[in-house]
Formats: structure tokens, sequence, C-alpha cells
């Protein structure tokens, strides 16, 4: 290994990322209400082997010995989720003081420990209760939302400085409202585009609250970013094929944010988005954020696909390919993670860039006692490097977050996909440090 943490510079900031539905399990503890998440993965069939977040590393109850060991791994920065329905049960309306207790709890330990939390406010569990009434679909969501973001910052934002809007847009509206996977488990390019301007606007009003409550806080907002190139190189219809996916999965929300509006001229489809715009919405889709989050974990290749609608473009997945990859048929390929730094530093507006999320899951074995993840290690290592190289290179990155502190679940993957720097066994609730978190403890 060619580098340690010190190589970062003192205010550069190492950390582990999670989300509430991933890790808090209590479902319906203590007046939570039920979010979209909780209703999504009672459906048969929708989630690998039909598991569900109810009791996941059961957090609620564990957060104190999770964070006392987080603390022991020597990781000054912890990244999380409020869970909306556990703080407003119906979404708006009356406050869950239990739901507030928790968090409060949460964050003022971290503090005792010298762990600075960082705040996503929303990592994709909209309350169920607004579900009904078409959530992200619904333009009120901005309302809805508003309300939400406002009850966290009087709550917590005496004590958190840092503070994340949205996780990863394109996902949780690509997989929840139009291809169906994800929850609400919605179908459709019309869901589609209304959740993403909803969400898009969601993502400059956040930002505009919480700087108007707490002038002193640094508020930034998440995106997915993958390195994307045409699967021939010499073929122009890949080529022009993957300016369309990059166009979707890429720029799809950063660009209205820094006042670019959507990318709708590499992507014609997109400007069907306009029945859901209102006038003056352009400006406020715009907002200066402090930060952008970059969550990068592969490169995507890109053919041409006459047959699939909408975008004539497809994926060519790393299984296809003769390539290193993870359990989630992710490609392994660290200098995507340079490009995709380079790319979003090349951006008037962008003021720093934190990596939020980045890590692999691989099949961990125990052998005598010890889970030796050296595949992980060395992702980790080979990832971490090219942000070193970036950061070398003038590029304004000033934080790293490993995705994610300890095995959790994995969405419509359930718990097969293990992350985590720290084993948990579900069974049992048992943690158990792997090699990967006793590295990245000490580099
Ligand atoms: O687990 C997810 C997380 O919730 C959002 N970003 C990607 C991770 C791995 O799939």
């Amino acid at each position: 290994m060619l580098f340690t943490r010190n190589d970062f510079g003192e205010d550069f900031k190492w950390g582990v990322s999670t989300a509430a539905y991933q890790i808090e399990g209590a479902h319906n503890a203590d007046g939570k209400g039920p979010s979209i998440w909780d209703v999504f993965s009672q459906r048969k069939k929708k989630i690998f082997n039909n598991h569900n977040g109810n009791i996941a590393c059961d957090y609620y109850h564990h957060y104190a010995e999770d964070l006392a060991l987080m603390y022991n791994l020597n990781i000054p920065n912890h990244r999380f989720s409020i869970s909306w329905s556990r703080i407003l049960p119906n979404g708006i309306g009356a406050v869950n003081y239990k739901g507030i207790d928790f968090y409060n709890h949460v964050i003022d330990f971290c503090l005792e420990l010298g762990i600075e939390p960082w705040i996503t406010l929303y990592h994709w569990d909209l309350p169920q209760a607004l579900q009904q009434k078409g959530g992200w679909t619904n333009r009120d969501v901005v309302n809805w939302f508003s309300y939400f973001v406002d009850c966290c910052i009087k709550n917590f934002g005496n004590r958190v400085k840092y503070w994340m809007v949205l996780n990863e847009p394109m996902v949780f509206t690509g997989a929840g409202y139009f291809l169906g996977v994800h929850a609400p488990g919605k179908k459709g390019l019309s869901n589609f585009l209304a959740a993403s301007h909803h969400a898009a606007l969601c993502q400059a009003e956040g930002g505009r609250i919480i700087k108007s409550l707490r002038s002193d806080c640094k508020v930034g907002t998440t995106f997915s970013y993958s390195h994307i190139e045409p699967f021939r190189h010499y073929d122009e219809k890949d080529v022009n094929a993957a300016v369309k996916v990059d166009a979707l999965l890429n720029r799809m929300f950063i660009e209205p944010l820094l006042g670019l509006g959507y990318p709708t001229k590499d992507l014609k489809i997109l400007e069907r988005i306009e029945r859901f715009i209102y006038p003056h919405d352009e400006k406020k889709l715009a907002f200066e954020m402090d930060f952008v989050g970059l969550q990068n974990y592969t490169r995507e290749l890109v053919s041409h696909a006459p047959l699939m609608p909408f975008i004539r473009a497809k994926i060519i997945k790393a299984s296809k390919r003769d390539v290193d990859r993870t359990v989630m048929d992710w490609e392994v390929y660290p200098p995507g993670i340079y490009e995709a730094l380079k790319r979003i530093n090349a951006y008037d507006g962008v003021k720093e860039i934190i990596v939020t999320e980045n890590g692999a899951a691989f099949e961990d074995l125990f052998e005598d006692g010890i889970l030796d993840d050296h595949k992980r290690v060395k992702f980790l290592q080979d990832y971490i490097a090219q942000v070193l190289l970036a950061k070398r290179d003038g590029i304004k990155v000033g934080g790293y977050f490993v995705w994610t502190f300890f095995d959790n679940f994995e969405w419509a993957e359930g718990y097969h996909p293990r992350f985590g720097l720290v084993h948990v066994d579900f069974a049992t609730q048992r943690r158990t440090i792997k090699n990967s978190g006793r590295w990245y403890s000490v580099f």
C-alpha cells in the first residue's frame, strides 16, 4: 500500500455511511409509522428470499455498542439518515417525540465519542401515508418534504453541522417509479418524470430551508455517478448510446441544481418532463450547495439497443464481460472514481466534493473465527489511491466515506450482498470486525 491517511491532509474527512431503513429495524416501535419500504418488503417476490428490514441490524436497540465500535475503529465521521416516518408517522403533522429522542441519543452519543454526525434527510423511506397521496409523483411532496426538513433542522440543527438533502435521486426515482423494483413499486415514464422533477425541486428547496434556519451548517446532496463508456469506442451508435445513458444516470439531477436545466439536448425523451414544470421552476431547481456527495462503485459500458424503449441503449453487465466484479455484478474499476471526481469538479459552482459512498459486496467467509475479506481491502485501497491521485491533481475532494459500516439490508437484494467493514450475524446480531475494518482503522 502506497499511502496513509496523513497523505490526504488533516482536514480530509474519513467516515462510514449507513441509512435508516437498512440498519435500524424496530419498524413499528415507539410510534413509528410505516414507510414505503415497510410496505413494499411485505409484497411477495419483490425482495430476494422475501427478506425485509423489520429487524435489520437492530441498530435502534444497539446503536450505543455500534457507535462505540465505530469509535474503536478510529472512524471520525458517521453519515446516517433519518427515518421520516419515525419522527413524523404520517409524514406531516404530529411529531413522534420518541423518534426524535432516538436521533437525539444517536447524535449526542456520536458527539460524546468525538464522531461527527452527517445526516442524510431522505434515504428512500417515504412515509406510506404520503405514498397513499401519490408520493413523489404528487407535487405536494415539496411541501411535505419542506415540513420534514424544517422539523429535522429545528430539532437537530444545533448539534449537526453536515447535512445532505437527498440520497441518489436517480436511483429512488428510477428504481421506485420507473422500473418498479424498489419501493413503492411504481412503473412508467410519467411516474418517473413527475417523481424526478419533484425530487429535483426538493433537493434545492431542502438546501434553502437548511441554510435559512442554520446558516452555520454545511449543506450538500448526493448523486450516484458511474463513469460511462461506449461498449465499442469505434462504433458511433454505441458512442451516442453512452451519451444518452450518461445524461440520464449522471447528469439529470446535478445539472438542474447547478442552474443548467435538465440535459434534454442529449436525451430527447426528457423533454416530456416539461409537462410537470411550472413557471419559475427553473430558478427553484437551482441552489448553491457547500458540497456535492459522489457515490461511486463501478463503471458502465453502454451499447446501442434499438429495441430498448425510450432510450435505445443498454448497459452490458459485468458478468457478460471478462472483468473483476462484485456480488452486485458491478465491475471493479478504480480509475472510474477518478474520472467521476474529475467530471464533477469541472462543473462551475461545485465548491467541494465528498465521496459519500464507495465500497463493495463480496462473498465473506470466516476461517478460524477470522473474516479475511482481502478482496474488499484491495478494493478500498485501489479506489482510495485514485481519490488521492485526484486530490493531488487539484480536484476539490474533501472526504471519503465507506459504504458501509456493517452488513445490512441491501434493498431488493435483501441480506445477501454484504458491504460492511463489520460482519453482522443476523440471527444473533453478533458483530465481528472484518480485516477491511481493521485496515480502515489504521491505514
Ligand atoms: O446500499 C446502497 C445505498 O443505500 C445507496 N447507495 C448504494 C448502496 C449499495 O447498493
